[in-house]
């Protein structure tokens, strides 16, 4: 009887724990801009023309496509039931590439070295402006290819660069899996969110904070369109 009992409880829970994986879902949707919203201005370049003027430079705060779409908004869930990193890519990255960063809206995962490029050649500076992290202010000479930086805590972290004055992105710290970036149609996907009622919260620079909640069903999609309206 006891020795029934030892074998069959790790048995059962570990089957539990395999099925309970499977319920899960993915949360879809689209972020929309209830309004016209102006074409993006162009940005004058005053310094290390070579380099940085071989693009146009446009204002990259508010991106809306022609269906009204916003890109560059992050669409995360606020109360998340497992401790799930998020693992978007295998080394995480922040370029500075012809006086831009890239992306403009970086999603990184809380205490993972994020690898900042200069892929320009030329000297750029890494100014950070965070609310739960440790600020910093550094030099990143044409000779230095890359330099580890780490944020600890989830945030939402302003870049600028101090050598070119139009240089500006955001870093978002995230404290787990289930956060994604809209693309140029809005569209955003959160995948493999485990089954369960959430709330769904959307961040952009320009536009702001909402929330709403959503339930994830075990298995397929939910999807949960926002709006913003027109500032
Ligand atoms: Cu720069």
């Amino acid at each position: 009887m006891t020795t029934i009992r030892t074998t069959a409880v790790p048995a059962l829970l570990a089957s539990a724990l395999t099925l309970g994986s499977a319920f899960a879902g993915d949360i879809v949707g689209k972020v929309k801009y209830a309004g016209t919203a102006p074409a993006p201005a162009k940005i004058q370049v005053t310094k290390d023309q070579a380099v940085c003027g071989k693009a146009e430079h446009f204002d990259e705060t508010l991106l809306v496509g022609p269906d009204k779409g916003v890109k560059n908004v992050v669409v995360n869930i606020s109360d998340p039931k497992d401790g799930k990193k998020y693992t978007a890519a295998a080394k995480p990255t922040l370029d500075q590439n012809g006086c831009k960063f890239v992306p403009h809206v970086d999603i990184v995962p809380a205490g993972q070295e994020v690898s900042i490029i200069n892929s320009d050649g030329i000297l750029h500076n890494i100014h950070t402006f965070p609310k739960n992290n440790v600020p910093f202010n550094k030099a990143q000479p044409k000779f230095k290819k890359e330099m580890p930086a780490t944020f600890e805590k989830p945030d939402l972290i302003q870049i600028k660069c101090d050598v070119h004055s139009w240089m500006a992105g955001w870093i978002v710290v995230a404290g787990h899996a289930y956060y994604a970036l809209t693309d140029a149609s809005g569209n955003f996907k959160i995948e493999g969110v485990p089954a369960g009622t959430y709330t769904l919260e959307s961040w952009h620079e320009k536009l702001g904070k909402q929330s709403k909640p959503v339930t994830v069903p075990a298995t397929g999609s939910v999807t949960a369109d926002l709006e913003y309206a027109a500032k």
